[in-house]
């Protein structure tokens, strides 16, 4: 099916939205959906929580809060929450993506928990990455700078109604000016209270306006570019994983891991026999 669709795909805006767990990440997509339906935008959301093994509170709790929009076919949500699913959770966040993509969704929004290994790759899905923070983190925005500097398009503060919004700004304006993005953008910084609905049409003429930055020297395709060459590795280590796993029975694992462990085996030899080296 994926094959008979990519043809199909092409036209969403993707938009990743990441941050600390209770950073606001659903009702501030709640909100831009709302404000992309208005614009009559077909919205797709997908909610990937890798932290939990099952379909947990979370997610629970955030389908009963968009359940507004279920009678409108013009939105469409997919939570995701299992982890170790084949080719990971990354991939099969990209196959839904497609699907959606495919569907005519004009706009997709992943929302995903924190900034681990996993919510990177997920990242790499999306034209557009919006990192979500929140005052009072303390010196978080400091210990999380490493992932999120490099993948924020755009921050959020949400929460602005909270004292110290304007200290996590000035952190942010700190660590940007110590390392300058090689493509030149400046991620602009949008306070927001998700929960007003404040700051959500700013928010959006942001993405609106990196949008725009990427269609100039044809920087959409640069970074699709480069995020395909991260996936195309990704799918041939799955695809040879499966290969090779195909030749194995479990038992034969168990049992191939004992002769090693008895080294009756050497493990390199293995490796090439299974990978059909030699
Ligand atoms: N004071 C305040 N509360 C907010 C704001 N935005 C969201 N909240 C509240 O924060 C809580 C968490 O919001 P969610 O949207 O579920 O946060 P989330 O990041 O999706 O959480 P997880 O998916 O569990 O990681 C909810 O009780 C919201 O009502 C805001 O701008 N200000
Ligand atoms: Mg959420």
């Amino acid at each position: 099916m994926l094959k008979s669709l990519f043809p199909h795909t092409g036209q969403a805006n993707v938009i990743g939205l990441t941050g600390a767990p209770g950073a606001g990440k659903s009702t501030l997509v709640d909100q831009l959906a709302k404000l992309y339906r208005k614009k009559d935008r077909m919205v797709g959301i997908i909610a990937v929580d890798p932290t939990s093994p099952y379909t947990g509170g979370a997610i629970l709790g955030d389908r009963i809060r968009m359940q507004d929009h279920f009678s409108d076919p013009g939105i469409y949500i997919r939570s995701m929450a299992t982890r170790g699913s084949l080719g990971g959770l990354a991939r099969t966040t990209a196959d839904v993506a497609t699907v959606l993509d495919a569907s005519g969704r004009d706009v997709i929004l992943i929302e995903t928990v924190g900034v681990g290994q996993d919510e990177v790759d997920i990242v790499r899905l999306a034209d557009i990455t919006v990192v979500i923070l929140v005052p009072g983190m303390g010196d978080d925005v400091q210990t999380i700078k490493a992932g999120i500097m490099e993948i924020a398009d755009i921050f959020v503060i949400n929460k602005s109604d909270r004292d110290g919004a304007e200290r996590v700004e000035r952190e942010i304006r700190a660590l940007q000016s110590l390392a300058v993005r090689k493509d030149g953008w400046t991620p602009p910084i949008v306070k927001t209270v998700a929960s007003e609905g404040k700051g959500i049409t700013e928010l959006a003429a942001a993405i609106a306006e990196y949008e725009g930055y990427l269609q100039i020297e044809n920087r959409a395709l640069k970074k699709s570019v480069e995020n395909w060459q991260q996936r195309l590795v990704e799918m041939l280590r799955d695809a040879m994983l499966e290969k090779a796993q195909a030749k194995m029975s479990d038992g034969n694992l168990t049992r191939l891991a004992g002769e090693v462990a008895e080294h009756k085996r050497d493990p390199y030899s293995l490796i090439e026999e299974l990978t059909g080296k030699r």
